[in-house]
């Protein structure tokens, strides 16, 4: 199979879809960690269509991929893998698309709250992006200082919008609430097997994995069950 390479910011949840749709195929894949700052790392790819350039990117023998959503439908015809995550009746594809859509409208919207809603979350992001690129020291200096800023702005400016003066922790239980009327009583989001809607929900989740507020989610023995039951299929494959 050509290589498949995923330009990536690590703390990123519409990255973080993309991980879990290829994971949940086991697709070979390579990651490149994207410089917040300059971006550099995707300047030979172009800007998408309204002129950002905005990861996560997928490029696969040159032919370049963008939108978290449309990324994961896509994944099918990169190859069969593990298994398909597109389904084929209606019904089923409809309610896919509708949490899927519930994933980028809300539950994503949110999640700055959590990550970065205080000062030792905000640190805490800043070295887990650092962990994992290949940045210099000056530049994850840099990251890690302007990062830490941005961030705890945009969390703020979230709470405005969207608080209605409720903090981080009581935004993101609602949206938990949500996932649980979600899962119901199935394995899976849309059945008996994982669908895109499973790598959108479990990917934006497990943003969260190594911050304070996925004890919310550890409390959810519902959810604890779906997710643990998603990440028991995920097989991480680097691209040799
Ligand atoms: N709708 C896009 C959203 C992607 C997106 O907003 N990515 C952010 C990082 S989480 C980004 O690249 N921001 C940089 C920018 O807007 O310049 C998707 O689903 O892929």
């Amino acid at each position: 199979m050509k290589t498949l390479t995923l330009y990536q910011f690590e703390l990123c949840p519409y990255c973080h879809k993309v991980k879990a749709g290829l994971e949940l195929k086991g697709l070979p894949h390579r990651r490149v960690e994207v410089n917040p700052l300059n971006k550099k790392e995707i300047k030979h790819l172009g800007a998408s269509p309204e002129g950002r350039k905005k990861v996560p990117v997928v490029e696969l023998d040159g032919e370049i991929r963008r939108e978290s959503s449309a990324i994961l439908r896509w994944l099918d015809e990169v190859a069969e893998g593990d298994r398909p995550l597109n389904v084929a009746d209606d019904a089923t594809r409809a309610r896919a698309d509708a949490i899927d859509a519930w994933v980028d409208r809300d539950l994503i919207q949110i999640l700055p709250t959590v990550l970065y809603g205080t000062w030792s979350e905000s640190v805490h992001a800043a070295k887990l992006t650092a962990k994992t690129s290949n940045f210099s020291r000056f530049d994850n200096m840099r990251v890690s200082v302007f990062g830490s800023v941005v961030m705890k702005l945009i969390a703020k400016r979230i709470l405005k919008r969207r608080g209605e003066g409720k903090s981080g922790p009581e935004l993101f239980e609602a949206q938990l609430d949500q996932l649980e009327a979600y899962i119901g009583e199935q394995p899976f989001l849309t059945g008996d097997a994982p669908t895109f809607a499973d790598a959108s929900a479990h990917g934006a989740l497990t943003c969260v994995r190594e911050f304070p507020a996925f004890a919310r989610v550890r409390a959810r023995p519902r959810i604890v069950a779906w997710y643990d039951r998603v990440a028991a299929l995920r097989r991480r494959v680097d691209a040799a």
